[in-house]
């Protein structure tokens, strides 16, 4: 067992997936892994971890839809508003520090060198897709946003309330860094298996990160923001389940 399959084993083990809330990670031992975890990635990134490609399937291997998990509805007003109107008046915002925002509509989007893959979409539950996904990438709407120097991250925020409690409701949201943002199997996808990406899976537009868990192929996405840290956001560990104490770095 490599240190990280033994650490993706302990979050399956102590969460049981992407539904089920455990403490087990929080405090000391929330501490050791928070470390193994940076550790992680820092060895992942300078072993070169950079741009190698995640495997690609052909049709042949696409034997069912793509199984819905976490949100797969939506119900926050702006969403429904937006839902209710085909998607006409939704704009991607893409903000926080780049020489130019932007705001961009599906039509924009779709307009701009598409790009479709088939990969397999690996779940922390333990259960795992092949899909065929079809978008843009993301590198190229970020290279029209022109990121600062300093911008480290990119910052996903959704539509949806994953959570609502007496504290509020909270919106998904996760992030990535700079190298997988610009990997090239990295993609803003519009669809799945040759049609328009369903509400279940993150209509109208979601991140693809192919070698990483589903948890962070950001569905709904409302808004982009780069960031040199997660300063104000959430529980500051750069996604709505790392808050909850999985692993920032879900590289596979
Ligand atoms: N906005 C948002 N994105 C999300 C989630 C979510 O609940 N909300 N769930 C994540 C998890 S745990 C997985 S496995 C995948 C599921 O994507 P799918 O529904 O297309 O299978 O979306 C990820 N992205
Ligand atoms: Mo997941």
């Amino acid at each position: 067992m490599n240190r990280r399959t033994l650490l993706t084993g302990a979050s399956v083990a102590a969460l049981s997936g992407c539904k089920v809330l455990d403490d087990a990670r929080g405090g000391t031992l929330g501490a050791v892994m928070a470390s193994a975890n940076s550790l992680t990635y820092r060895v992942h990134r300078a072993l070169g971890g950079g741009h190698t490609l995640a495997p690609e399937y052909t049709q042949a291997d696409i034997r069912q839809g793509m199984h819905p998990n976490g949100s797969t509805n939506p119900q926050t007003a702006d969403y429904l508003a937006l839902q209710g109107n085909a998607w006409a008046d939704y704009r991607l915002e893409v903000g926080g520090m780049v020489g130019q925002t932007l705001s961009l509509s599906l039509a924009d989007l779709r307009a701009m060198q598409a790009q479709t893959q088939i990969t397999r979409h690996d779940c922390v539950e333990g259960w795992s897709c092949i899909a065929k996904w079809t978008g843009v990438r993301l590198g190229h709407v970020l290279a029209m946003a022109t990121p600062q120097a300093g911008a480290r991250f990119v910052v996903f925020h959704c539509f949806d309330a994953i959570e609502r409690g007496l504290a509020g409701e909270v919106l998904y949201h996760e992030s990535i860094d700079m190298v997988d943002a610009t990997h090239p199997q990295t993609i803003l996808a519009w669809g799945v298996n040759d049609e328009d990406l369903p509400v279940r899976n993150g209509a109208p537009l979601r991140v693809r990160v192919e070698r990483q868990l589903g948890y962070k192929m950001a569905k709904y996405i409302r808004r982009i923001d780069l960031v040199a840290d997660f300063t104000g956001l959430g529980r500051e560990r750069g996604g709505y389940w790392p808050d909850k104490g999985y692993d920032w770095f879900a590289g596979i």
